[in-house]
């Protein structure tokens, strides 16, 4: 590997056996656009079927123990039964994401709606999702609202964010000990003129209101353009507020494409800040993605590769030397150093951790010669589903 960097190779491959990333339950399903949603062949049809594709991505990858769930996409009568299957396929449940925007009421929001039946209805089920992730051995709650307005006048901003507080106050104390909030913050969409929870510096206020068991979760695509994410990143970690992530990558919106696909670079500064962190464990690393015109478990495959790829490349950085080049104000020295570490070629380094962790070295090759797709293909048909144009 070319550069010098101050970790030693048995100390590089044990930080990336430590790095476990989760899946999401729902990017294994048929996801499309408002414009259409075109059906994959072999595409999982119910929650079963998700946590079987989330397992097979741990058995190829063997970084991905979890899963993560959204109520009521993944609703189940029994969740200790849905709790015993997932196991049964070597996966455990991870994060219970309240889905609160999916219910004809929610219209103009849910815990910050103006009428007080509605944010009842919101905090009902956020309670019944804190119980969810109890009986299915879960210790992340992880809350992203749709809430906000689309016109100035629409509603009043500050009653909205005291709504907001009050409603985030009474579930953080249904939280058992133990048990983790995770406020996910976005700066538009679906609303187009306010959005209840915009930003980091927004969460991250609710959070320190809240507790310590409420943190920040980074969803990477939720950010203007241009944004300096590692920066947050960077700032978050420091005030011991950085819960989670949510990976994926953006273009123009929230575009919810393939981890480092578009911007590897920022991938990597983004993992740099991580690598530098005193307990990476502690923090969710969880992907949020939507494959829509590609077919769902080679992409996830993927998108967990890019994420080690550039937590590997992260952890070549010459700290000693960085931190020698900042303290002399040598700027291109600096920054020449973390270049370096950013070019160096890593993969043979990931090839060694698989074969250490007996996966194959390109997981994505590996879930490709084995048929699997064609496999789910047969087992499960092609599912077309329709679009809301369609359906109106
Ligand atoms: C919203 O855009 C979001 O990022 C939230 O995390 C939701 O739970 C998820 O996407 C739904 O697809
Ligand atoms: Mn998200």
């Amino acid at each position: 590997m070319k550069g010098s960097h101050a970790m030693g190779e048995s100390e590089l491959l044990d930080r990336l056996r430590r790095l476990e990333i989760e899946t999401p339950s729902w990017g294994y399903g048929n996801s499309g656009t408002r414009f259409h949603v075109y059906p994959w062949p072999g595409a999982a049809r119910n929650v079963y079927e998700r946590i079987d594709d989330a397992a097979l991505v741990h058995r190829l990858t063997g970084c991905c123990p979890t899963v993560a769930l959204h109520i009521p996409w993944d609703a189940v009568d029994d969740y200790s039964a849905l709790r015993r299957y997932a196991e049964e396929q070597g996966v455990r449940i991870g994060a219970i994401n309240p889905n609160l925007f999916g219910d004809d009421t929610y219209r103009l929001g849910s815990l910050c709606h103006p009428h007080a039946a509605v944010r009842t209805q919101a905090l009902k089920h956020c309670r019944a999702c804190v119980e969810i992730a109890a009986e299915v051995g879960s210790t992340v709650v992880s809350l992203w609202l749709a809430d906000g307005t689309n016109y100035p006048g629409q509603d009043d901003l500050s009653e909205r964010h005291a709504r907001l507080v009050a409603g985030l106050e009474d579930l953080y104390a249904a939280l058992p000990a133990g048990m983790r909030l995770l406020v996910e913050y976005k700066f538009f969409e679906p609303a187009f003129y306010s959005t209840d929870l915009p930003d980091w510096g927004t969460a991250a206020l609710i959070c320190r209101r809240l507790g310590p068991q409420a943190q920040v979760l980074v969803d990477t695509g939720h950010h203007p353009q241009g944004t300096n994410v590692e920066q947050i990143v960077a700032l978050l970690l420091t005030e011991n507020l950085l819960g989670g992530f949510h990976f994926n990558n953006r273009k123009y919106a929230d575009d919810d494409l393939i981890v480092g696909s578009v911007d590897p670079f920022e991938l990597f500064r983004i993992m740099r800040e991580i690598a530098r962190a005193k307990a990476p464990e502690e923090i969710a690393f969880m992907i949020d993605q939507s494959h829509n015109i590609e077919g769902k478990i080679d992409a996830m495959i993927q998108s967990v590769s890019n994420i080690q790829l550039a937590y590997a490349k992260a952890l070549c950085v010459d700290e000693p030397a960085l931190a020698s080049a900042q303290r002399d104000g040598d700027v291109l020295g600096a920054h020449r150093v973390l270049m370096d570490a950013y070019e160096t070629d890593a993969r043979p380094l990931l090839a060694k951790h698989r074969r250490q962790v007996g996966v194959a070295p390109d997981p994505v090759e590996a879930f490709r010669v084995a048929g699997h797709a064609e496999r789910l293909t047969r087992e499960r048909g092609t599912t077309t589903v329709e679009s809301a144009y369609e359906s109106s």
